[in-house]
């Protein structure tokens, strides 16, 4: 019977383990010159710009430089037989735990050897708890100082490795961050450079942001970046990759590659790790081996085993295994492949298709600017429709508007109307309203008031705990009213801060098919609501979308690229949304209420 093939290790993988290992003898206090050949393995390999697995099929792991017999011996064993002898008589030998122990800010080796040997500490978890308990300071050389930079540090590595950033402050870090290290930079030293990872798919939150570039000079790129006033910790530094950490706490890393292996390159580090698996099958079939790098041939009925294609676009890359080109926010294994194999991926909706912005605040209620200045920098910015919809009364955080409130908004809105045309701009402001969904499934205004509005955003800012079956039908009544054009923000989340309400959406969905409301995509990043599943779900139902960006400021009207990739995210296309629409035809869906 032929046994199963050893599975696949990367380079990064292989790196990892000469990394345990060099951790391990550090706390075993091995030979020093030992401990550095396998540092500096793992950190040539990280380094190398070709497939550790192809080098070893060619058999030439001996000539890579830094690999000497013994760690070439090892890798040779790893990637034949799946495990390396002597790493695993290690990690018998040293707990992982004790190695984990290490990489707490301020715990060195032979702080983790005497925890581990003399208090029975085998883990980072039971370390915090020794501190917390004094059992750390009755070690020799150790006090209640040590307790607390232990602690410290330990919360200090909790914060790198766990917090996730919310979209809406990494992208801004990113992009500075880009913009600074250009900047300095002699120009043409950076023929390319883009963020990948998470972020490039618009994930809501981000784990660690990953930055990719071609440069001819790796090694001031690498300078320019560790030195940049944001990189307050280096947790790396190499000649073609170097991670740095921000005052936040989020870590950056940042890749140079050969121009020629761009197109591969961004592929894999833009991820999904799922997509990335499924495109990789996809090559196999065809006689590919595929990794960061390249194509290289495995199999293939006319090539030489070993033969490698290299892209220097993405689109290529796709187009080579019969592909249509992936927009990232869809590489999430769920669906893509098989359009992008059938050539059949939707045309999707961007930010220059958005004609107009139906949910927006001003100083009638909470937001920061007057109806005039909301006004003109919608204007300004190239919106040609704009709901005024300040919230209702009785909200109790701030003031709202009412009946009268909202006839004084009217004459306001009708003078600048009036401004508009006369100028002879096709600019058109409306007169809304946010209001309040209350408690029982009544609205904040009576219907004679909403029924003189241009436009209803019904929303539930309060007694969002309610139990599903209350929020359900209190939402559900809203959007059964005649009079309520959109529901905003339905499940009242706020990423990392709030969980969403308990509502079933998929009835409310339905119901919103039925009866023509509009659901909104909430462009706040703090929001995101609906999420990018649950905007894909309610296309599917029928349902008409809108993209607000619920803007309570003049600043705020730069959130919408995030509404407008959370809907990318979910598969909408302009048809889909109805602020794509012209003034005339988007007045058409709001009147189809039912
Ligand atoms: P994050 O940082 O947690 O928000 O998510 P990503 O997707 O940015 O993940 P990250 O930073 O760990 O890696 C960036 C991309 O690199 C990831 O989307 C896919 C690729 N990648 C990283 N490590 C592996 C791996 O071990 N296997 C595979 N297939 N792909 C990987
Ligand atoms: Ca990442
Ligand atoms: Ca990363
Ligand atoms: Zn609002």
């Amino acid at each position: 019977m032929p046994s199963a093939p050893p599975p696949r290790f990367n380079n990064y993988q292989v790196a990892e383990i000469f990394d345990a290992i060099g951790d391990m003898l550090l706390i075993l206090g091995d030979n020093r010159f030992k401990i550095i050949a396998y540092q500096n393995a793992a950190h040539t390999i990280e380094e190398l710009n070709r497939d550790i697995n192809s080098i070893h099929a060619a058999g030439e792991l001996r000539s890579i430089p830094g690999i000497g017999q013994a760690i070439g011996d090892k890798i040779d064993e790893l990637l034949t037989t799946g495990a390396i002898d002597y790493y695993t008589k290690l990690s018998a030998q040293v707990p992982i735990g004790v190695v984990e122990m290490m990489r707490v800010p301020d715990v060195g080796p032979k702080s983790a050897r005497r925890l581990w040997e003399e208090l029975n500490i085998t883990g980072v978890e039971e370390m915090k708890v020794a501190a917390q308990t004094g059992r750390i300071r009755t070690l020799k050389g150790f006090g209640v100082k040590s307790e607390e930079r232990i602690l410290k540090g330990i919360e200090l590595l909790a914060r790198r490795q766990d917090d996730r950033t919310p979209l809406g402050d990494a992208r801004p870090l990113a992009d500075g961050l880009v913009a600074d290290l250009l900047a300095a930079l002699p120009p043409h030293t950076i023929q390319k450079i883009e963020v990948a990872g998470s972020l490039r798919r618009w994930r809501e939150t981000i784990g660690d942001v990953d930055i990719l570039a071609v440069s001819q000079e790796p090694v001031a790129v690498m300078e320019a970046f560790r030195g940049l006033p944001q990189a307050v910790e280096i947790l790396g530094a190499g000649e073609r990759k170097s991670s740095i950490a921000l005052p936040s706490g989020m870590q950056v890393d940042l890749r140079v590659v050969e121009s020629r292996h761009w197109g591969p390159a961004l592929a894999y580090f833009t991820g999904s790790q799922a997509h990335n698996i499924a495109v990789r099958e996809m090559a196999q079939k065809q006689g590919w081996s595929l990794n960061e790098y390249a194509l290289t041939a495995q199999d293939h009925p006319q090539l030489p085993d070993g033969t490698e294609r290299y892209f220097e676009s993405e689109e290529e890359l796709y187009a080579f295994l019969g592909l249509g080109w992936v927009a990232p926010e869809l590489r999430e294994n769920s669906g893509e492949m098989q359009a992008a194999r059938q050539h059949s991926l939707p045309r999707l909706i961007e930010v220059g298709d958005i004609l107009g912005e139906l949910h927006s605040h001003t100083t009638f209620s909470d937001g920061k600017n007057s109806m005039e200045e909301m006004a003109a920098a919608a204007q300004a910015a190239g919106y040609r429709y704009w709901n005024v919809s300040d919230h209702s009364i009785g909200l109790g955080i701030t003031q709202g508007v009412d009946g009268e409130r909202l006839l004084e908004q009217r004459r306001i809105i009708d003078r600048l109307n009036h401004g508009y045309a006369e100028a002879g701009s096709d600019f058109r402001l409306l007169l809304g309203t946010e209001v309040e969904i209350l408690a029982d499934g009544s609205l904040g205004l009576p219907d004679a008031v909403l029924g003189g509005l241009d436009v209803v955003v019904a929303s539930i800012h309060t007694g969002l705990r309610q139990e599903r079956e209350k929020i359900t039908q209190r939402c559900l009544a809203a959007v059964r009213n005649p009079h309520v054009d959109i529901l905003g923000h339905p499940t009242g989340r706020l990423i990392g801060r709030r969980e969403p309400s308990e509502i079933d959406l998929e009835r409310v969905l339905q119901i919103a098919a039925e009866t023509g409301t509009i659901v909104e995509i909430n462009a706040n990043p703090a929001r995101l609501d609906l999420n990018a599943p649950y905007a894909r779900r309610a296309a599917e139902l029928g349902c008409k979308l809108v993209i607000n960006c619920d803007a309570h400021s003049v600043a705020e009207l730069a959130l919408l690229p995030y509404g407008v990739h959370t809907a990318r995210r979910g598969w909408l296309t302009p048809a889909d949304v109805i602020n794509t629409q012209p003034f005339d035809e988007m007045l058409k869906f709001l009147k189809d209420k039912r």
